[in-house]
């Protein structure tokens, strides 16, 4: 695909307010992923390395399988006891693929508070006024990506340490170079990031290949337990806290079946539904590339990519979500037929 132009104004004045900047705090959302964590870390490489106090600090724990993209004092995990001073004295936090200001978590209000200038550096959609330097750029690959181009803007060459966290928010995030906003400048990336020291075989192996037998088999179980309608065309798995005590998992450890919809022949849609209370559930879907999920996605409050979207659903029953949201995606699937399937790609 054609890649969105890079607004070259707006990661000007982002590259500017760093390099002028002495203290920065780093945070990414909830449970944060390899591009978020990716993306902070590099920052805060580059900043040090120009002589700047930097450090990520994260609103929740990271997954396991991120932890060696940071090294120790580079990554903490929020207390207010010792963070909240911390922002208070930065004159700069930046917080990376955000996907909106309340996946801040426990910092949403410490961060809308802090003094210093706020950046976001992200490629979700969204609207957030309390940002003063939102640099959000929707399909393109990764945050990451989006980063690259401040760095470059700052005049930080791409060390290996710099180049690792970064190729991994750039590969995680596109699917290893798959997914719809895998452009060539991505892979013009990749491959200056590899060249820089990168290097993708033990990136993959330590982001994707550290799954523990009682993750694998967990894994198999949501798959046997997929529900498809519409001949295929749509899916969906349903998680409950029964499911979650029985395996001993946290609901973390069964989210990424989502990932693997796509994978079927034939299917437009899919979704998860996964049970964090009675009446609290996180719903996540992806289309095929055919179904614009983002109005389902806002009119839940959520948000995401055209194409992956996510959404809390708060104060409907766990037992009563799929039949607001299943329908929606039945209606979309027969608009697609009514129009001759061409979809949103026309
Ligand atoms: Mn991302």
């Amino acid at each position: 695909m054609t890649p969105a132009s890079i607004p070259e104004a707006e990661v000007r004045s982002v590259a500017d307010r760093l390099l002028a900047s002495r203290d920065v705090v780093l945070t990414s959302h909830v449970t944060p992923d390899a591009d978020g964590i990716g993306t902070a870390i590099a920052l805060v490489r580059a900043l040090r390395g120009l002589g700047k106090r930097a450090r990520m600090v994260s609103c929740s724990t990271a997954p396991k399988e991120t932890s060696f993209l940071w090294r120790p004092g580079e990554f903490e995990v929020w207390q207010p006891d010792v963070h909240a001073a911390q922002l208070k004295d930065a004159d700069t936090v930046v917080a990376t693929d955000l996907g909106g200001t309340h996946r801040l978590g426990k910092m949403e209000q410490p961060v809308r508070e802090a003094p210093g200038k706020k950046i976001v550096i992200d490629h979700h959609a969204y609207a957030e006024p309390m940002w003063d330097l939102p640099l959000v750029v929707m399909g393109v690959s990764s945050s990451a990506e989006v980063a690259s181009w401040v760095l470059d803007a700052m005049g930080v060459p791409l060390t290996p340490e710099i180049a690792t966290p970064l190729y991994a928010g750039l590969a995680a995030d596109s699917g290893w170079f798959a997914y719809d906003a895998t452009s060539s400048r991505a892979l013009s990336l990749a491959a200056r990031l590899v060249e820089a020291g990168a290097r993708p075989n033990d990136i993959w192996r330590e982001l994707e290949c550290r799954k523990s037998l009682l993750k694998m088999r967990v894994f198999g179980e949501l798959l046997a337990n997929l529900k498809a309608d519409h001949d295929g065309r749509l899916v969906h798995v349903v998680i409950d806290r029964h499911f979650l005590k029985k395996h001993q998992v946290e609901p973390r450890d069964t989210f990424e079946v989502v990932n693997h919809f796509m994978r079927m022949d034939g299917v437009e849609a899919g979704a998860l539904f996964l049970q964090l209370a009675s009446e609290k559930t996180k719903v996540s879907v992806r289309s095929a590339g055919r179904i614009d999920l983002l109005p389902l996605a806002k009119s839940h409050g959520g948000g995401g990519h055209r194409f992956a979207v996510g959404f809390t659903a708060d104060g409907i029953p766990f037992d009563g979500i799929a039949s607001h949201v299943m329908p929606v995606l039945r209606r979309e699937i027969e608009l697609l037929d009514e129009r001759g399937g061409s979809g949103v790609l026309a």
